[in-house]
């Protein structure tokens, strides 16, 4: 417990570039602009930075995702891009996430799958 986190960087648990599509925001349908962001995963958190430079600076991010009740599912309807997968927050604000590498989308899908849990059961 305590307020010593606040003065913390982020637990770097990984950096990766992904792209990136929030598509609603909110329940409020959103245009779909893909965007190569620099992402990494908190036990709580999945952080999008414009760079991997932003976050070593800890700038602030592009956006954030608060992992505790949101969901995470394979979506091969929204895009015609390949392993694509959907995280929507529990305030209803979906995001798509996509690499072309196979192994690096089940690795992040995993991850966040994990977290999700954890963070949700916290
Ligand atoms: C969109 C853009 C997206 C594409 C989307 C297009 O056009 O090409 O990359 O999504 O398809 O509408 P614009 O830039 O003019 O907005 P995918 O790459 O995920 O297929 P969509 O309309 O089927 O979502």
């Amino acid at each position: 417990g305590g307020g010593a986190a606040l003065f913390e960087p982020p637990v770097k648990v990984k950096g990766e570039h992904l792209n990136m599509a929030k598509i609603s925001d909110g329940r409020k349908k959103q245009r779909k602009n893909w965007t190569l962001t620099w992402t990494v995963l908190t036990s709580d958190q999945l952080l999008f930075y414009k760079d991997k430079q932003q976050q070593t600076a800890l700038k602030p991010t592009i956006d954030e995702i608060h992992l505790s009740g949101a969901v995470i599912d394979w979506n091969s309807e929204k895009s015609s891009r390949k392993n694509v997968f959907q995280i929507t927050t529990n305030t209803g604000s979906e995001y798509l996430m996509q690499t072309d590498s196979v192994s690096t989308a089940n690795k992040w899908y995993d991850a966040i799958r994990q977290n999700i849990s954890s963070a949700t059961k916290a």
